[in-house]
C-alpha cells in the first residue's frame, strides 16, 4: 500500500469510472466490485488508507474520495437504468440465439368471402358500393315495399335508435339510395354489416354481414337474372356446380326465388350438412318489384331489374367447414391463425 500514492489510486478509480459509463451488464457487475469491493475495492483501499496519512493530507484525500464515491454511485445508477431500458453495449449480444419470428396477419374468412364475391360480380360489370349503417325506416322498409306493420319492421326484430331511426336490417337501403341518385344502367354489389334483434347462437348473430346486388336496365329479363347467378355460383364454387332456383317470397321482388347450389360436402349425394337434400341454400333473389323501382324514382314501364342477397358468414362457414357462427366474431387467435397463408 505504501508504494502506491493516493494520486495513482485516484487515477485508477477515474479510469474505472470511464469504463463504467459504457459497460455492459456483466462488466458492470465486475467493475462495481473492482471499485467498491469490501476487500480489494479501489475506493475502499483509499478510504482504508486514510488512517495512515498526516492530518492535512488525510482531509484532502478524504474529501476527494467522498466526492468520487458520490459520482460512482450516480454513474452506476444511471448505467443500470440505461441497461434496463434495453440500451446495452453489444457485448452481451448472443449471435447464436434464434431470430424473432415476424408477425404475419391473415384475411378474415368473412372478408375473404366478401372480396371473392365482389370480384366475380365485377367481372359481370358490377361496382362495389357501401352506405350508412344508421338508416331511416323509409329507406330500410317503406321504399322497399315493406310496410311498417310488417313483422320485419317490428321493435322485436329491429334495433330502433329513436322513432323512425334504426340500425339497417339489410343493405337494401343502399340500393334504394343508388336508384334515387343514378339513372340506369345500374349494376352494384353492396357488402356491409346489418343488425337484427336475434339471439347470439350457433347460427344467428345480432350483427352480421350481407352482400346484396342490384341490376337495373332496359330489357333485363329472368334469363339474365338466372344466368348471372349461375355464373356467380360456378365461379365462386366450381365450374361443375349445379344451381337450382326454388320459388319463394320477398316483399321487394316478384317473382322471388331461393338459390341453391349442389352441396359442396357430398357433391349432391346427400349428407348431414345438406340434410340429405344434396343442395345448400346460398341466397335469396328475384326480379325487383315494380313498386320498389317506382318508389326510388325509376320508371317500371321502361326499366326492369333483378336483385339478390346472401350472407358471407354462412358462406364462409360452408366454405371452411366452420360449425358455429360465433367463431367468426370471437377473434380467438387459435381460430384466426388457421387462415394465415
Ligand atoms: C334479398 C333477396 C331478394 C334485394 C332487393 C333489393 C332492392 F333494393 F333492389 F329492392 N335489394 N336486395 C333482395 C332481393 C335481397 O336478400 C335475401
Amino acid at each position: 500500500m505504501a508504494t502506491v500514492s493516493p494520486d495513482d489510486q485516484f487515477e485508477a478509480v477515474e479510469r474505472t469510472l470511464v469504463e463504467l459509463r459504457e459497460a455492459g451488464a456483466p462488466r458492470l457487475a465486475e467493475l462495481k466490485v473492482e471499485l467498491l469491493g469490501r476487500k480489494q475495492g479501489l475506493l475502499t483501499q483509499i478510504l482504508r488508507s486514510l488512517s495512515t496519512l498526516e492530518p492535512e493530507e488525510r482531509r484532502a484525500v478524504g474529501q476527494r474520495a467522498n466526492q468520487l464515491k458520490v459520482e460512482i454511485d450516480a454513474v452506476i445508477g444511471q448505467r443500470e437504468q440505461e441497461l434496463r431500458a434495453g440500451e446495452s453495449s453489444g457485448e452481451d449480444v448472443d449471435p447464436t440465439m434464434p431470430g424473432r419470428r415476424s408477425w404475419r396477419g391473415a384475411i378474415h374468412p368473412v372478408t375473404a368471402v366478401i372480396d371473392d364475391v365482389c370480384e366475380i360480380f365485377r367481372e359481370l360489370g358490377f361496382s362495389r358500393v357501401t352506405g350508412p349503417e344508421v338508416e331511416t325506416d323509409a329507406y330500410n322498409f317503406t321504399k322497399l315495399n315493406i310496410p311498417l306493420d310488417h313483422p320485419a319492421a317490428d321493435m322485436h326484430d329491429t334495433f330502433y335508435l329513436s322513432p323512425g331511426i334504426l340500425l339497417r336490417t339489410h343493405t337494401s337501403p343502399v340500393q334504394a339510395r343508388t336508384m334515387e341518385q343514378h339513372k340506369p344502367p345500374i349494376r352494384i354489389v353492396v357488402p356491409g354489416r346489418v343488425y337484427r334483434r336475434d339471439p347470439f347462437d350457433a347460427s344467428h348473430a345480432p350483427v352480421f354481414s350481407q352482400i346484396e346486388g342490384l341490376a337495373v336496365d332496359e330489357g333485363i329479363t329472368f334469363v339474365e337474372f338466372k344466368a348471372a347467378l349461375d355464373y356467380f355460383a360456378k365461379h365462386f364454387f366450381s365450374a361443375d356446380t349445379e344451381v337450382r332456383f326454388r320459388p319463394s317470397f320477398f316483399p321487394f321482388t316478384e317473382p322471388s326465388a331461393e338459390v341453391d347450389v349442389q352441396c359442396q360436402m357430398c357433391r349432391g349425394s346427400g349428407c348431414a350438412t345438406c340434410h340429405r337434400t344434396g343442395f345448400l341454400e346460398i341466397m335469396g333473389a328475384g326480379m325487383v318489384h315494380p313498386a320498389v323501382l317506382e318508389n326510388c324514382g325509376i320508371d317500371p314501364e321502361r326499366y326492369s331489374g333483378y336483385a339478390f342477397g346472401m350472407g358471407p358468414e354462412r358462406i364462409a362457414m360452408l366454405r371452411y367447414g366452420i360449425p358455429d357462427i360465433r367463431m367468426l366474431f370471437q377473434n380467438d387467435m387459435r381460430f384466426l391463425r388457421q387462415f394465415v397463408e
